[in-house]
């Protein structure tokens, strides 16, 4: 079994203890933080996503994948933030109303963090009200939500809408993003733009600020 692949099995079983030391090893070895997010953490939750599709796992097991996921990402995070090269811009993130899912938000805010962005997080299931307060008191170049449901999608764009009722939309970029989220759906509800994955999202706010 190639690295890789123990670091997934490791990970759909839990093993958070397992996968921060093999993210830490393949680190040591000379693999990129990249190949390790992508080839390691994001490939063993998508592989537990079908199992949770056909009902061969359920919550309990996803959350405890999520967790050594996070322990991972933790460990990530840390190389990157010695790669840091100085703050670019304010980014306020999180992941809108009724939607629990923090893994790809979570992402996002590391990689925009490893590219010099300075990211207040607001967490999951983030009324949005509470999008809007936080823009007006933090002033952020960008506000980047993510939404992982079909059914917590209007809430992007709710947010949106409560973003021009105060007077505050042409003082922010909007990026949206997750799984159900397109450019299509960004350009209807009038965001500045979608990304895809968290790199992307990178490489966008990026081109927003300057
Ligand atoms: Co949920 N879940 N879940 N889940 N879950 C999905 C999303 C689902 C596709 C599974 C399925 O049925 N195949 C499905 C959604 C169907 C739909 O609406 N279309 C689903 C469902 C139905 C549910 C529940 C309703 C299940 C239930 O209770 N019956 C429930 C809802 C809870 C709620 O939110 N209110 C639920 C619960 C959960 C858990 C809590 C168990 C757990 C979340 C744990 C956690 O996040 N801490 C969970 C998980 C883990 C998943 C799957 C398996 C994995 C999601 C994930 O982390 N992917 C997921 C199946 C799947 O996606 N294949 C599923 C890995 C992550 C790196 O990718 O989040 O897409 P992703 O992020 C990417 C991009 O989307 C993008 O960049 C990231 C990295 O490249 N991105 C952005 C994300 N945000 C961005 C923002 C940006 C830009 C890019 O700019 C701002």
């Amino acid at each position: 079994m190639s690295n890789y692949e123990q670091m997934k099995e490791a990970l759909k079983q839990g093993n958070a203890d397992g996968v921060k030391a093999m993210v830490e090893a393949a680190l040591n070895d000379g693999a990129t933080a990249k190949e390790v997010v992508d080839n390691g953490l994001i490939a063993g939750i998508l592989e537990l996503g079908v199992l949770f599709k056909n009902n061969e796992v359920y919550i309990p097991e996803v959350l405890m994948a999520a967790r050594a996921l996070h322990t991972g990402l933790d460990v990530v995070k840390l190389v990157l933030a010695e790669q840091e090269v100085g703050s670019k811009a304010k980014i306020v993130l999180g992941t809108v109303k009724a939607d629990l899912h923090d893994i790809g938000k979570n992402l996002v805010g590391i990689m925009l963090e490893g590219s010099g962005f300075e990211v207040v997080d607001l967490g999951i299931d983030v009324p949005s009200e509470k999008f809007v307060e936080a823009v007006r008191e933090e002033k952020p170049a960008i506000l980047a939500l993510s939404a992982l449901l079909t059914t917590t999608m209007p809430y992007v764009k709710e947010v949106i809408e409560l973003l021009k009722e105060s007077g505050l939309r042409d003082s922010v970029k909007v990026i949206v993003g997750g799984a159900p989220v397109t450019q299509e759906f960004a350009d209807q509800i009038g965001a500045d733009g979608y990304a895809p994955d968290a790199g992307s999202a990178t490489a966008l706010a990026t081109s927003l600020v300057n």
